[in-house]
């Protein structure tokens, strides 16, 4: 008899809640979960694919093990016995920063990826860490913490409440949206044109969510964030900044007038091809009305002036009083972020405490540009050791990265490099270990990273659906013994891991003042855990550590993982409220509104007002049915609309004589790729756009699906030196490219330089 599970979706950022249909251990449906708390029953076609996806018949079973130069099936006492020999020799030889540890994107969608490669750095203490947040949102990061003192503080728009949204580079009608959770943001944006508010839309593309706006601004890629210093001036010039509340807690409002006088709308015009009478209308609308958020994502972080940009929209919502109130853009307050110390003065947020060895990139949140991983494994310099073994857990940078043709290359002459991933793809075919964690039917799943983000304070939990498989491995299991095994500890008790976390933040809690458990004995504080493993057991410490936590008894009615696990479709924690100045973590403890990396990056700002591309420019574009380079292994989500294919504007394709449906060469500074055009006026003249995530034809993978329409690598088109210095994320839209004859060969004939922007 077939019967049901709830689990929540680890397929995007959304983190809808589903009800699977299970037939034995198989997963055969998946719905949405109609009394999910947050999701309320809201399901996309990916996550009615979970069964698919989870069923693939190409997901890793066994271990991989490299013997004689070939992958084969090991037990997981050779994998791990293989991993410890293959990274100690590597630390103890060469030091921690040989060793390279590369975090890909679900590691967010996971509860192993939420708690253990903190412990995994925290061990190794190597400074070449690199993660897909410098293909991502890390110039948010990089804004939040110089603003804020907290590089986590990100403010989410209130898309339930607003009277107005301004959205930059986002797509969420195929994303399902990002450093936003919002089950259903499709929906939240109909709602919100159903109240009367207005949607503006800022986009290369005329995407789906920009047919959905009132105004929809086509900018030039990669100038947003002229466009938004000019609206900045706008509101100045006009008189219309008015902090409200936020007042008494921001300062360097003068210092922001200044700074931005040259940016008039007449100035940034022609950069970004918008006229001034919009940019104008666009500030005066985000003033007048009665409550706005300006929201900006991958198409704001991804270009030269990511950090300015990500900066620049945390501006915007507080010179018109919108930071931190309903309606604006507000900080959500998750059940596992710790309980709020007093407001106070902190210590600030630091950048380029040590920098790559090659490149000399500063560090950001700890972490090196992904960007700079080849050059780091490849280039040998007079100081330190280039990297020689590769920790990959949840990564494929050979394909999400730039110049993957180099990184590859790279990869393969690795002393030692493992994967932990379920696939044998186009990254993991380099790794002499291959760790496969369980498909997520058999994980349970927790949003400690979303619920950081997300548009309701709201706390959910799922257990496994299904019972681990025979022969298969926790992921967080395999996690916690790779930190063994990396730290010079195989053979302990994995146990051991989770237990030595919960002494030491139970330790450390009851010395803290205005923590629940202040002056209380941790032991006895360990033995009221409550949880069927470790990683539970953690879980249910950091609930009742925190802000709504029951505090180990000194709230009775406050949450417990006890009481968690009795609410299946999770528990509502109400509204996004005002919090500030308590996030404020910075020396002064107020928004610091012209923090002085900032200013010190607005000149090369200004250059920018006279630059343009003498070409075309390449921008992303996602899909409903894809994620990043891994689901196009499942057939029910590929085919259709879900192409690599080049989209030209009818214009430029006239120009160029090109045909409907025929393939091209298109050329940039990290090599060329032959996609098919599809002409279509979606793309403003001058922008063409390909997809990331392609490119499944390298030789040595298992994806049997993926390869049947493998696509091209977007990606090779950059050599990986375009960067957003202050936070170090690559530069992924607005990049130069040629349309060239097909015969055109793979190595670019001119240099990165060459193609950049001119005047
Ligand atoms: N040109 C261009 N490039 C881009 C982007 C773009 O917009 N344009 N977007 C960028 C962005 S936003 C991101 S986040 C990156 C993503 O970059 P990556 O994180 O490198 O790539 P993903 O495709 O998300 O997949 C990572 C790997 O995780 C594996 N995986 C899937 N599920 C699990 C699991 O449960 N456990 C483990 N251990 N592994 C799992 C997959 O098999 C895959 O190998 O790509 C970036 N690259
Ligand atoms: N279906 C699906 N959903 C996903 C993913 C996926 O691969 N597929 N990936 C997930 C991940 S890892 C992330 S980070 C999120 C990303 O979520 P979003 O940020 O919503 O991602 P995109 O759909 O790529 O939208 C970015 C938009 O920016 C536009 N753009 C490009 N350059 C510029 C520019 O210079 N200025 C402006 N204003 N716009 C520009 C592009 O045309 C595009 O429409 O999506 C997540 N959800
Ligand atoms: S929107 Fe995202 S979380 Fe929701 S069902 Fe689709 S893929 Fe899953
Ligand atoms: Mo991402």
């Amino acid at each position: 008899m077939p019967r049901t599970a709830l689990r929540i979706c680890p397929l995007c950022e959304a983190t809808c809640g589903l009800t699977l249909t299970i037939d034995g251990t198989r997963v055969t449906g998946a719905r949405g979960d109609r009394d999910d708390v947050f999701s309320k029953g809201f399901i996309c076609p990916k996550g009615a694919s979970f069964g698919a996806a989870d069923a693939d018949p190409d997901r890793l079973r066994t271990p991989l093990v490299r013997r004689d130069g070939v992958l084969r099936e090991a037990t997981w006492e050779e994998a791990f016995d293989a991993v410890a020999a293959g990274l100690r020799p590597v630390v103890e030889q060469y030091g921690p920063h040989a060793v390279g540890v590369v975090l890909g994107n679900p590691n967010v969608h996971t509860v192993a990826g939420g708690l253990y490669p903190p412990l995994l750095l925290a061990g190794l203490r190597t400074h070449s860490f690199f993660s897909a947040s410098t293909l991502d949102q890390m110039p948010k990061h990089v804004s939040s913490g110089l603003l804020y003192g907290d590089a986590g503080a990100i403010p989410v728009p209130d898309l339930d409440r607003t009277d107005h949204l301004l959205l930059i580079g986002a797509n969420p009608l195929e994303s399902n949206g990002s450093l936003c959770t919002a089950p259903d943001f499709p929906g939240r944006l109909r709602a919100l044109k159903a109240r009367g508010g207005t949607l503006t839309v800022i986009d290369p593309r005329r995407t789906r969510t920009a047919r959905l706006a009132d105004r929809h601004v086509a900018v030039r890629p990669g100038t947003d964030a002229l466009l938004l210093a000019a609206m900045t001036q706008v509101l100045f010039e006009e008189d219309l900044v008015d902090l409200g509340q936020l007042a008494p807690y921001v300062q360097g409002v003068e210092d922001v007038a200044a700074a931005v006088r040259d940016f008039t709308p007449e100035a940034v015009a022609a950069a970004c091809d918008v006229e001034a009478d919009v940019v104008r209308a666009l500030a005066r609308e985000l003033a007048a009305a009665a409550t706005a958020a300006v929201y900006g994502r991958i198409g704001s972080c991804t270009v030269p002036h990511g950090t300015l940009a990500s900066w620049l929209v945390d501006v915007l919502n507080v010179l018109t009083g919108n930071l931190d109130r309903p309606g604006g853009a507000l900080f959500p307050l998750s059940a596992t972020d710790k309980t709020p110390r007093p407001a106070g003065p902190g210590r600030g947020f630091a950048l380029g405490r040590w920098h790559s060895r090659v490149s000399g990139h500063p560090e950001a949140k700890g972490e090196l540009p992904v960007s700079a991983l080849a050059e780091e494994i490849d280039t040998a310099t007079d100081e330190g050791s280039p990297i020689r073994a590769v920790i990959a857990v949840a990564a494929n940078p050979v394909l999400s990265a730039p110049d993957g043709d180099r990184l590859d290359k790279a990869l393969g002459t690795l002393d030692f490099m493992v994967s932990v991933d379920p696939y044998l793809n186009e990254t993991s075919r380099h790794a002499h270990v291959v760790l496969p964690p369980p498909p997520p039917s058999q994980a349970p799943h927790f949003d400690f990273a979303f619920n950081t983000l997300a548009l309701r304070n709201q706390v959910r939990y799922t257990r496994a659906a299904v019972p681990l498989e025979a022969g298969r491995m926790a992921e967080t299991e395999i996690l916690a013994r790779l930190v063994l095994a990396a730290t010079g500890m195989h053979g302990t008790d994995p146990a051991a891991v989770d237990t030595m976390v919960i002494d030491q933040t139970l330790g450390k809690a009851v010395t803290e003042v205005h923590s629940p458990v202040h002056g209380r004995d941790p032991r006895e504080l360990a033995a009221q855990l409550t949880g069927d493993n470790g990683p539970e057991r953690r879980l249910d410490m950091m609930l009742r550590l925190g802000p709504y936590g029951d505090g180990f008894g000194s709230r009775p009615d406050g949450l417990t993982l006890e009481k968690l696990l009795a609410h299946p479709h999770g528990i509502d924690l109400g509204p996004l409220t005002s919090r500030l100045p308590q996030p404020l973590k910075t020396v002064s403890g107020k928004v610091e509104l012209l923090p002085g990396p900032i200013a010190g990056d607005l000149p090369r700002l200004r250059q920018a007002l006279g630059e343009r591309a003498a070409g075309l420019v390449l921008v992303g574009r996602r899909h409903l049915r894809s994620n990043n380079s891994w689901l196009h292994n499942v057939p029910a989500l590929t085919g259709g609309s879900n192409r690599c294919t080049l989209h030209v504007h009818p214009e430029d394709a006239e120009r160029l004589g090109l045909v409907d449906g025929a393939p091209i060469r298109v050329r940039g500074a990290g090599g060329a790729v032959t996609a098919p055009v599809e002409i279509t006026d979606t793309v403003r003249r001058g922008v063409v756009s390909l997809p990331h995530g392609w490119g499944h034809d390298r030789p040595g993978t298992r994806m049997s699906h993926a390869v049947l329409d493998p696509g091209v690598n977007v990606n090779q088109l950059l050599d990986g030196s375009l960067l957003d210095p202050l936070s170090g994320n690559a530069v992924l839209n607005g990049v130069p490219v040629d349309l060239l004859p097909l015969d055109t060969p793979d190595r670019p004939a001119t240099s990165a330089r060459d193609l950049a922007p001119q005047n």
